[in-house]
C-alpha cells in the first residue's frame, strides 16, 4: 500500500531509507534524532559533521550505520510559532524533499516519522494533515511505499469532532445490530422496577418481534436514506454493469473504472493501492481480493453503499454491523466523503486494518 500508517520505533523500519527529525546543526538532539544517533552509533554524527548543517524545510542525505535500513534522510521542521510564520508550507517542504532525495538515491520504501510535532510543538493533528496530504500528492507521480510512523497513542488524534461522530456512529449502529444487549438493557430496566410494565416492555417486544435480519435491513434502510436512495436502487449509470450478475470482481472492478471514466492509474492510486497488485487483479479474472482492498476501491471509484455492497459481492464479502471497520468505512461512504486518507486516519484512530492492499 503506497502509504501506510504504523506505530513503532522508527530505528526498527526495515526500509530503504529512514527520515530523521533533526535540528538545523544536524548534530543530533533528543526525541526521535536522539534515538537515531544512539542507534545508529558515532559514524553517522561524524558523517553529518561534515554537512554543515541543513536550512529549515531542507534535507540531507547519510548513511544509516548501525540501523537496518539503507539511508538516513535528516529534514529539518519548522518550529511552531503559532501558525502565521510560514509552519505549514515549511513542513511540507520537509516532507517533499526527503522524498525527492529517496528517489533520486533508488529508494523505494520510506519511513517518516512526524516531524515537528515533537519538541518543536507543531500541533499533532495538523501536523498528521500535512504529512498525509504531501506524501500522498507525492505518491500520484512516484511508486513507492511511504510508512508514517506514529511512535505512541499519545501523538495521535485525528480532529476531536470527527473522532466523536465516528464513535457515536459506532456505537448507534453496532448497538443496531446486536439488539439482543437492547432486549436485555430492557429486562434488567424493568427488574429494577420490580416487574411493573413499562416503557422497556415496549422497547422489548419491538426489538423481538422483528427477526434479526429485519433489524439489519432497518439499519441498512437508515444508510440508504442517508444517502438518498430507496434500498434496493442502483443508480441507473451502473445498472448494465451490476446486471453481470456472473461476473467475478476483477472484471467488474475493470468495467467500473471505464464506466466512471478513470484510468486504471488514476483509480489504483486513489485506492492508495500498490501497482503490483493492481496487476494481479487485472491479469486474473479469478483473483479473490481481501475485503479492505475491495472497500479501497469503493472508495476510489466513490460508488454508494449499495454500490459497494454489490462489488463486496463480487468478491464474496457484505458489509457487517458486527465489525467496526465495517461500520467506521461505512459513516464515509454514507456522508459521501471519499478521501482514502482522511478514512485511513480515523481507521488507524479506532485501531482498525487499514483501507488499501
Ligand atoms: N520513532 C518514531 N517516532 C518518534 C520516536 C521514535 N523512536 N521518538 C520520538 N518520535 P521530535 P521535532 C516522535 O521532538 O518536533 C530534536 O531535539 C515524537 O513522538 O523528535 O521535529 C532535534 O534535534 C514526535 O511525534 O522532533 C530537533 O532539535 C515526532 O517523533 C528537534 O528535536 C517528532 O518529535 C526537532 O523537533
Amino acid at each position: 500500500m503506497p502509504i501506510q500508517i504504523v506505530r513503532n520505533d522508527i530505528t526498527d523500519m526495515k526500509v530503504d531509507a529512514i527520515v530523521n527529525a533533526a535540528g538545523r546543526s544536524l548534530l543530533g538532539g533528543g526525541g526521535v534524532d536522539g534515538a537515531i544517533h544512539r542507534a545508529a552509533g558515532p559514524g553517522l554524527l561524524e558523517e553529518c559533521r561534515a554537512l554543515g548543517g541543513c536550512e529549515t524545510g531542507q534535507a540531507k542525505l547519510t548513511g544509516a550505520y548501525r540501523l537496518p535500513c539503507k539511508y538516513i534522510v535528516h529534514t529539518v521542521g519548522p518550529i511552531w510559532k503559532g501558525g502565521r510564520c510560514g509552519e505549514r508550507a515549511l513542513l511540507e517542504s520537509c516532507y517533499s524533499a526527503s522524498l525527492r532525495l529517496a528517489w533520486e538515491n533508488g529508494c523505494e520504501t520510506v519511513a517518516f516519522p512526524l516531524i515537528s510535532s515533537g519538541a518543536y510543538g507543531y500541533p499533532k493533528a495538523d501536523a498528521l494533515q500535512v504529512a498525509m496530504e504531501t506524501i500522498g500528492r507525492f505518491l500520484l507521480s512516484h511508486d513507492m511505499t511511504v510508512y508514517l510512523v506514529i511512535f505512541d497513542r499519545e501523538t495521535y488524534r485525528i480532529g476531536e469532532k470527527l473522532f466523536a461522530d465516528i464513535a457515536v456512529y459506532i456505537d448507534q449502529h453496532y448497538v443496531d445490530e446486536h439488539s439482543d444487549s437492547a432486549v436485555e438493557q430492557a429486562r434488567r430496566y424493568r427488574a429494577a422496577l420490580k416487574g411493573k410494565p413499562t416503557e422497556a416492555d415496549k422497547i422489548e417486544a419491538s426489538a423481538e418481534s422483528k427477526p434479526k435480519e429485519n433489524r439489519f435491513l432497518d439499519s441498512m434502510g437508515q444508510f440508504a436514506a442517508q444517502a438518498a436512495m430507496p434500498l434496493g436502487a442502483v443508480p441507473p449509470c451502473l445498472d448494465d454493469v451490476l446486471a453481470q450478475l456472473d461476473e467475478g470482481f476483477s472484471q467488474t472492478l475493470l468495467r467500473l473504472i471505464d464506466k466512471k471514466g478513470m484510468t486504471d492509474a488514476q483509480c489504483y492510486k486513489k485506492a492508495n493501492i500498490d501497482r503490483k497488485l493492481f496487476s494481479k487483479i487485472r491479469s486474473n479474472p479469478a483473483y479473490r481480493p481481501s475485503k479492505p482492498t475491495v472497500l479501497a476501491f469503493s472508495v476510489a471509484l466513490e460508488l454508494s453503499l449499495e454500490e459497494t455492497a454489490e462489488l463486496l459481492k463480487r468478491a464474496g464479502f457484505a458489509l457487517s454491523h458486527s465489525n467496526k471497520f465495517d461500520i467506521i468505512v461505512e459513516f464515509f461512504i454514507s456522508k459521501g466523503i471519499y478521501d482514502i486518507l482522511m478514512i485511513n486516519e480515523a481507521l488507524f484512530a479506532f485501531d482498525q486494518p487499514l483501507l488499501g492492499g
